[in-house]
């Protein structure tokens, strides 16, 4: 302890309105210390000297070291509730509602940079102006913008120190990290979607190293804002060479939430070329069917686009079960035996509300009215939630996320479309057996898919590896609202990770490529998958949710190698007539529509797939790839 306290004051004799600040922060922070560290001799010498700088820069008026236990978060919702952060929602056991700053509501994928000496290890070679695969800031541009930012950023606030753990405490695969926030919704949501506390700084003074995460929410113009944020000087940084993120003027989600994005997608994908294995955004799901055969499959849809739906899957199909593992983030390693093995690093869901209900996804609602923060949905006069879909339509008085009376004729949304739900893993009545197992499930089927209204059919199983990755690099789907893009236009969204590179993209692809050179291993089957392909009239071809069960049942069959459900046509394998099962839907498939091939359209996406190469990965593209891309050319022109 006094160790700590000698740490605050030092080095700061000198500046005397500072010392006193120092001084200020020595009393709670000792206190707090004796409080919630009993056991822990002190922290470890690298976290000391990180939390001393940082308090330094940012002068908050308290230290907090959060212990993560449940005395500490009710302290950290009274706080909230007090500075109207947070209200209660005495419908539900322990739920809470958050409405934002209207202005932060997304991640801001804009201000988010990789910070690397070389450009070139965060942005591929392609020639155009601007690159969408890769957003670099030099580190003294990074340097710049934290001193124009932090200094002082905190005062009158508190910093609350967060440790946390991205994976099972203890898992060789798991990694630990330390936010520093200015942000009690921060350091509450930070509980739920990542071990947090006492444990993990136990690792931290043991030896572990970690992740140095400093969060602020920025300067509020007004005294008593209960969301402050900085929308115009926001910046979400990274620099992977240090394993340090730094985050400024945000509170929403993957923008500050740093174990989530910024840890374990963007840092850990580059820790993961570096040593061998993948980090990917991608939900992890466990399907037994009737005979009792148990696979994992994993799948990576970009934000929005049906990732906790399908790891949450009820099938309509009898005699199948279906297990989540995780819903947004898998961390995969080859083992010794040549098997995928994939842990869920998170703790917890931050899950899409609107388009959540009992009919489509059961067990999210039964996961998520109890120890839940909701932020940015619409509340209900007697004390619930509501968004667009729950279903059924409230009979009570809804109030909208911007606190306006509403009505469901009035034209506006009740909840923001990227309102979202953020509740403990552990409360999914589906939740895996293994979720929570150090050495992770086996991984045998790897789906990519994505919002494509025309062209692409259901589901299309790749022919081998390296075209299985040329498929997710050229993946393209529906912009939508988990980030700041504008309108349902079609990006490419390669591997579900553009926003989420921590490196260069070309560089990645190698990596997926030379997984398979290694002898000895199972290399899981690549499927591609497309709940939402719609009619010339607009209406989805596929009832999607439960029913996917079936496209799932075709994927087990097909990992079975049964060779006569399938198809081959120039994009790859389809099912042949027949092989999915639609006993019992309630409407007609259009199966001729949803499984078409259109020649056009396709001769149209080779186009746009190769200009997109061209433009945004040029001399880094790998050849395989390049050569992969020709292939499917040259089937798609002689269809
Ligand atoms: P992030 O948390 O942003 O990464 O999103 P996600 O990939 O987990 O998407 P999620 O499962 O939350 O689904 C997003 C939206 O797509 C919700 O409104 C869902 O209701 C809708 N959706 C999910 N699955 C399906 C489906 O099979 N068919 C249709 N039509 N809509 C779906
Ligand atoms: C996503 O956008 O993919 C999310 C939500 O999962 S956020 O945590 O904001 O990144
Ligand atoms: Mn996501």
């Amino acid at each position: 302890m006094a160790k700590l306290l000698n740490i605050y004051s030092r080095g700061y004799v000198g500046a005397r309105n500072k010392f006193q600040h120092i001084l200020a922060v020595d009393r709670v922070a000792f206190r707090v210390c004796r409080r919630n560290l009993e056991g822990t001799a002190a922290l470890s010498p690298k976290l000391q000297t990180f939390v001393e700088k940082n308090v330094a820069l940012c002068q908050p008026e308290k230290v907090h070291i959060c212990d993560g236990s449940e005395a500490e978060n009710d302290k950290l919702i009274s706080v909230m509730v007090k500075l109207g952060t947070l209200e209660p929602l005495p419908k539900y056991k322990n739920c809470w509602l958050a409405l934002t700053d209207p202005r932060d509501v997304a991640r801001v994928e804009s201000r988010t940079y990789m910070s690397t000496d070389n450009k070139r290890d965060t942005v591929p070679a392609g020639s155009a102006a601007k690159n969408t695969l890769g957003n670099w800031i030099s580190p003294d541009d990074l340097n710049k913008a934290v001193q124009e930012r932090f200094p002082g950023c905190m005062k009158g606030r508190t910093m609350y120190v967060v440790p946390f753990s991205m994976g099972p405490i203890g898992s060789p695969l798991a990694k630990l990290g330390v936010e520093l926030t200015d942000s009690p919704y921060v350091a509450a949501s930070m509980r739920i979607m990542t071990r947090m506390g006492a444990p993990v700084l136990q690792a931290i003074q043991n030896g572990s190293d970690f992740v140095k995460c400093l969060h602020s929410v920025g300067r509020s113009t007004e005294p008593n804002n209960p969301w402050p944020c900085e929308p115009d000087r926001t910046i979400i940084a990274h620099k992977a060479a240090t394993n340090e993120i730094i985050s400024y003027g945000s509170g929403y989600g993957g923008n500050s939430l740093l174990g989530k994005k910024c840890l374990a997608l963007r840092i850990g994908s580059t820790i993961a070329k570096r040593e061998g294995w993948l980090a990917e955004h991608m939900l992890i799901l466990g399907i037994t069917n009737p005979k009792g055969v148990k696979k994992y499959i994993a799948a990576a849809f970009p934000s929005a686009c049906g990732k906790t739906n399908l790891a949450m899957l009820t099938p309509s199909l009898p005699g199948y079960k279906v297990e989540c593992v995780g819903d947004d983030i898998a961390w995969m390693k080859f083992d010794s035996q040549g098997r995928l093995r994939a842990i869920n690093p998170e703790n917890g869901f931050f899950g899409v509300a609107p388009g959540t209900s009992y009919s489509t996804n059961p067990n999210a609602m039964k996961t998520i009215f109890e120890n839940t923060v909701f932020t940015n949905v619409a509340k209900t006069s007697d004390g619930g939630v509501y968004w667009e879909g729950m279903e059924p339509n409230p009979n009570v008085q809804v109030t909208d996320w911007r606190g306006q009376p509403w009505t469901p004729d009035c034209g506006r949304n009740a909840a923001h479309p990227n309102s979202r739900f953020c509740s403990p893993a552990n409360q999914c009545p589906i939740i895996d057996p293994a979720w929570e197992s150090p050495e992770g499930v086996p991984i045998d089927a790897i789906l990519f898919g994505g919002r494509r209204p025309q062209g692409v059919p259901l589901i299309y199983e790749s022919f081998d590896w390296k075209h299985g990755v040329f498929v997710g690099a050229a993946m393209r789907s529906e912009a939508t609202a988990a980030a700041e893009h504008k309108g349902k236009v079609i990006m490419h969204d390669p591997f579900a990770m553009r926003p989420f590179f921590g490196y260069n993209f070309g560089n990645y692809l190698d990596h997926w490529l030379s997984l398979e050179k290694t002898p000895g291993r199972k290399m899981p089957k690549i499927f591609h998958v497309n709940w939402f392909r719609k009619s010339d009239q607009g209406k989805f071809l596929w009832p999607g949710f439960g029913e996917n069960v079936r496209v799932l049942e075709w994927v087990l069959n097909r990992l079975d190698g049964n060779e006569s459900m399938a198809e081959k046509t120039a994009i790859g394998y389809i099912p042949s007539d027949g092989a999915i099962n639609l006993d019992g839907l309630d409407e007609p498939i259009d199966t001729k529509q949803l499984f078409s091939v259109p020649k056009d359209f396709w001769l149209n996406e080779v186009e746009q797939i190769g200009k997109y190469f061209d433009e945004q990965v040029g001399s880094d593209l790998p050849n395989t790839i390049a050569e992969q891309l020709h292939q499917l050319r040259d089937r798609v022109n002689s269809m």
